[in-house]
């Protein structure tokens, strides 16, 4: 057995270590190497070069080294095999973990103090707000989304959730396709993108959402987390919001262009946050096992864990 890791964008190295050390047995190839195209039957990728993953005759399934998998589908000579993405605890709780933490900044207005303590100006809020009065809406309540929505519940937050096909969670309202989006926006302080880089969601977050959301709220207008895809945001419309009060802050994780280009404006503007994509990064080590339990299940021939559809392209 050939196991090809097809990565970009990534250092490889950490990750061909791990497989060699998770699967003594087996064969670890790179894209950069010549081999035997004909051994390989699996095949690893975080945006394989288009093409890289066709002309394997004997290919049984590409894992996405991701929860995301538009990385993928991106490549048009994809080969017809089954393809399974990350679901993993470790990726799960790093995603909450980012979340929680940029919820609790917009609650506890940290960035105000941040500049208050760069001038050196001691100056209380009297007027902090309670977590229960900020309505939290987690755009994409599916592995992500739905531990998000648990563990912001957990932190006092007013959460509820949309998505495409409705959902059931304990104590979070769960509003689902375009006749109830209206609803979901109109109770939403604080906006949180999970959805995945879909050809229905590509470019969807963008003007009619920010005008839709909450007025009113108590963080004095609603903010935007996007730990998406970048693909996802339309981000002249996000400026717009915020130089026109729309929104009050935008968090973004990610952004049309990776890596976001030095010269792009969005670095500059004081009403966003910028992290490099990495809201929830892939762990080579947890990632590493969880493929290689996915190999194991295959030749012991139980069916693949996590495969996603096509058709819907998530
Ligand atoms: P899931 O597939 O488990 O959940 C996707 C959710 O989005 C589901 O609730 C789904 O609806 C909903 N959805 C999909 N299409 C639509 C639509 N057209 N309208 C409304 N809702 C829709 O994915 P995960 O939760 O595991 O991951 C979500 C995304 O997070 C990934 O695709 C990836 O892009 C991103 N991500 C980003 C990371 C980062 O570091 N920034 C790290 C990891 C992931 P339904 O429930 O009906 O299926
Ligand atoms: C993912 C990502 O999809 O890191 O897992 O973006």
């Amino acid at each position: 057995m050939t196991l090809l890791v097809a990565i970009t964008g990534w250092d490889v190295d950490p990750w061909v270590e791990r497989f060699r050390r998770l699967l003594p047995d087996r064969k670890v190839v790179t894209l950069g190497e010549p081999f035997d195209r004909r051994a390989v039957d699996y095949a690893v990728s975080w945006k394989h070069p288009v093409g890289a993953l066709d002309g394997l005759p004997n290919l049984e399934a590409v894992f996405s080294l991701g929860a995301g998998v538009d990385h993928i589908f991106a490549d048009p000579r994809l080969p017809d095999v089954p393809i399974a993405r990350v679901v993993d605890s470790d990726l799960t709780d790093r995603m909450s973990e980012y979340v929680v933490m940029h919820c609790l900044m917009l609650l506890r207005q940290q960035r105000r103090y941040a500049r208050q303590q760069t001038a050196a100006v001691w100056q209380d809020d009297k007027n902090q707000s309670a977590a229960a009065d900020v309505r939290v809406g987690i755009m994409g309540m599916g592995v992500l989304g739905q531990d998000a929505a648990a563990k912001l519940k957990m932190m006092g937050f007013d959460v509820a959730g949309w998505s495409r096909t409705r959902r059931s969670v304990p104590g979070v309202p769960c509003f689902a396709g375009s006749d109830e989006l209206a609803a979901f926006l109109a109770r939403t302080d604080i906006l949180v993108v999970l959805l995945p880089l879909t050809a229905e969601t590509r470019g969807f977050i963008a003007k009619p959402i920010f005008d839709g959301l909450a007025k009113g709220g108590v963080l004095g207008g609603p903010s935007l987390i996007n730990a998406g895809r970048g693909g996802l945001q339309v981000e002249d419309d996000i400026v717009a919001a915020l130089d026109s009060g729309v929104l009050a802050h935008a968090v973004l994780d990610v952004f049309n262009v990776e890596p976001l280009p030095p010269a792009s404006p969005l670095w500059t503007h004081p009403g966003i946050t910028i992290t490099p994509h990495n809201a929830a990064m892939s762990d080579p080590d947890a990632v590493g096992r969880l493929v290689v339990r996915q190999i194991r299940r295959l030749e012991a021939g139980e069916p693949l864990d996590y495969v996603v559809e096509r058709s819907r392209g998530y």
